[in-house]
């Protein structure tokens, strides 16, 4: 519509005819119609949308049980923003975007790789978590602070079914085992003891300058080697230690924290250093720190889909973002499936249903979701619940996922069915398309990128021989002496990887390709960060089996600690494993006090040390109980009068 000016007339609102006003009245009212109208079309990254829709309007569906058809049909309805299925951009073809540098199984989770993620990660601002929402959230946990009573540590220790720390807290009748297994003792108390003089408080110890280390991975949240501790000193029996750090929980561990933080980090070493914590003592302060902190994880699922972003705002904000390197503003699938152990157990404690609700909606959305040749590729859209890239691989940006469906069966006291058949269904997948014997006889998994196999294999994929040994016995009985044969080949192959360095410690990835065998080509992949995941292979393989080679090597694997990584004031890392100058990375790994120090002390023990009917690790090796449902809902007599 062409506005006609009068003869003589200024062009104002003054100089037109009441028809035409009328019109332009019309015209502007469909004009602001239409505008607002579009505020909804915006992607979710919109700061204009925060500010003119109310936070209950932009409330994303998240998926639990009895919700499954609404969220479905929100799943259907296509989005802007979406990354349509199976399309790649240029961008993620070339290498996984801005992805940072020494990414390894850890490397969604590597620790360094995490810090570059914080600091310049932030790519998706999600708008998820509205004011309405914390109020849920408060409701939720006022209501089932009645839950906090229900759970009896008592009765919970009644139906384990053995003595959760064995016959003498597992000391080995051999003396030269139990010598072994004191050397290792020493090893975790000069670790902590240079922890307590020179870091504190902080999340690592700089072993070389002696100072602490914060970093920004864990959202403002302090004391990461004090929580990741915990269980370890207690089942070592240091108790003077373990008691330092209950004390340090009791009056410093803060969680009114407001920063940024990775939700897996975060989730597999706090969630599960304090549920073990409580597990395995009994104290009550634990159960309410994790508590608190697991109601502070919840916004992160207020995603379309219900899949959680990579990234947290620890305050009451609750925001989430996707790794700024994560293809299309993706979640990592070692990071939105390595939640499932730790959210069972906090329903468990708290009784709110909430937990498992979200954890099994990301189960749900996982199996029905189409698999490239069954396989899951790592990157997932919150937004669309479609996959975003074919990048398929059992160490860093996968691992965890396959660990946790196989142990969410065991710790389900092998009730939980689903989780049964997507972990041998993926295994099934894996060794069609990843598994590969080089030509020296080594067997290895390598990583698949749309089809293509890349022949290397990560210092985090090594997991996997201990993963495929503890599935082995719920195999198909006619897999199971196979799956055991698997496992023992892939420990093999990764203890190789430490054989063939001049320091007898292994690289951070390794390959099989222009003549190599099992070892690194690349300089960037030669460094050790005092990772876990080998000598975790050979402590499970030594529990099925009793092969005294696992023993063996993991002796070695002291041995080669004490020569290059023991600085005079901690553990380091080192960051060449070919060469004897040793180059020290000045860090001490809170996941060396959890994990390597633990399974390397387990390794030495009896097997009645946390026995495997029992517990299940989480993967930062908390352990975690199995839960014995009907025994734990038995309500006799003699358990109504227990105290908790
Ligand atoms: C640990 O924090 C966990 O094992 C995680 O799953 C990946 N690896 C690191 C240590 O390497």
């Amino acid at each position: 519509m062409v506005f006609r000016k009068l003869p003589g007339v200024s062009a104002s609102g003054m100089g037109l005819r009441l028809s035409q006003k009328f019109v332009f009245l019309l015209f502007l009212s469909g004009l602001v119609t239409l505008c607002f109208g579009a505020l909804f079309f915006l992607p979710d990254s919109v700061r204009l949308k925060r500010i003119f829709l109310s936070k209950t309007e932009i409330q994303p569906v998240t998926v639990g049980s009895g919700l499954e058809n609404e969220a479905r049909e929100h799943l259907k309805r296509p989005r802007e923003q979406d990354h349509p299925r199976g399309v790649t951009s240029a961008k993620e073809t070339s290498g996984g975007g801005a992805r940072p540098k020494g990414l390894g199984r850890k490397t969604p989770t590597s620790y360094e790789a995490t810090e570059e993620r914080l600091a310049g990660g932030k790519a998706q601002e999600d708008l998820t978590l509205s004011g309405s929402n914390v109020e849920m959230e408060k409701v939720t946990s006022s209501d089932h602070a009645a839950g906090l009573d229900a759970f009896s540590h008592r009765k919970f220790q009644r139906c384990l079914l053995k003595p959760m720390l064995g016959r003498d807290g597992g000391k080995p009748g051999d003396p030269k085992t139990n010598e072994r297994r004191e050397k290792v003792k020493e090893m975790m108390k000069f670790a902590w003891d240079n922890y307590k003089q020179y870091a504190w408080g902080k999340n690592e110890l700089r072993p070389l300058t002696k100072n602490g280390h914060i970093g920004n991975m864990f959202g403002g949240l302090r004391g990461a080697s004090i929580i990741d501790s915990l269980d370890t000193l207690y089942i070592m029996g240091l108790l003077d230690e373990y008691n330092d750090a209950k004390d340090w929980v009791r009056t410093s561990l803060d969680l009114t924290s407001n920063g940024e933080a990775s939700l897996f980090e975060v989730n597999i070493r706090y969630v599960g250093g304090l549920l073990s914590a409580y597990y395995l003592t009994g104290e009550e302060l634990f159960k309410t720190k994790v508590l608190e902190l697991g109601q502070k994880l919840l916004p992160a699922f207020n995603t379309p889909t219900g899949i959680p972003r990579g990234v947290i705002n620890l305050g009451s904000s609750g925001t989430s973002w996707s790794w700024g390197w994560a293809s299309a503003g993706s979640s990592i699938l070692a990071e939105f499936g390595t939640l499932h152990l730790e959210f069972i157990h906090l329903t468990e404690l708290s009784g709110d249903p909430v937990y498992t609700e979200k954890v099994m909606n990301i189960r749900k959305l996982l199996n029905k979701i189409e698999k490239p040749q069954g396989l899951y590729p790592n990157f997932l859209s919150p937004v669309s619940g479609n996959w975003v890239q074919h990048h398929v691989s059992i160490g860093g940006l996968g691992d965890s996922f396959y660990e946790y469906l196989i142990k969410s069966y065991l710790m389900s006291d092998k009730t939980d069915e689903d989780a049964k058949q997507m972990y041998y269904s993926a295994l099934e997948a894996i060794e069609a398309n990843l598994v590969q014997k080089s030509p020296g006889g080594l067997t290895y998994m390598a990583e698949w990128r749309g089809g293509i196999l890349d022949h290397k294999m990560g210092h985090l994929a090594c997991f996997s021989g201990g993963m495929i040994g503890i599935g082995a016995d719920d195999g198909a009985p006619d897999k199971r002496q196979h799956y055991l044969d698997l496992a023992a080949e892939i420990t093999h192959t990764c203890h190789e990887s430490y054989d063939r360095s001049a320091t007898k410690l292994g690289p951070e990835a390794f390959r099989f390709d222009s003549g190599a065998e099992a070892t690194a080509t690349r300089l960037s992949d030669r460094y050790y960060i005092l990772r876990p995941e080998v000598i975790e292979s050979y402590m499970y393989m030594w529990r099925l089996t009793h092969d005294p080679k696992y023993r063996d090597w993991g002796w070695e694997a002291v041995e080669a600690l004490e020569q290059h990584c023991r600085v005079e004031s901690g553990f380091s890392g080192i960051r060449d494993v070919y060469t004897l100058t040793d180059s020290h990375d000045n860090m001490q790994q809170s996941f060396f006090l959890s994990e390597t120090l633990k399974y390397l002390y387990l390794l030495f023990s009896d097997d009645d040390l946390l026995p495997l009917e029992d517990w299940v690790f989480n993967t930062e090796a908390h352990p975690l109980p199995v839960v014995h449902k009907s025994c734990m809902q038995d309500k006799s007599p003699q358990d109504k009068m227990l105290p908790g």
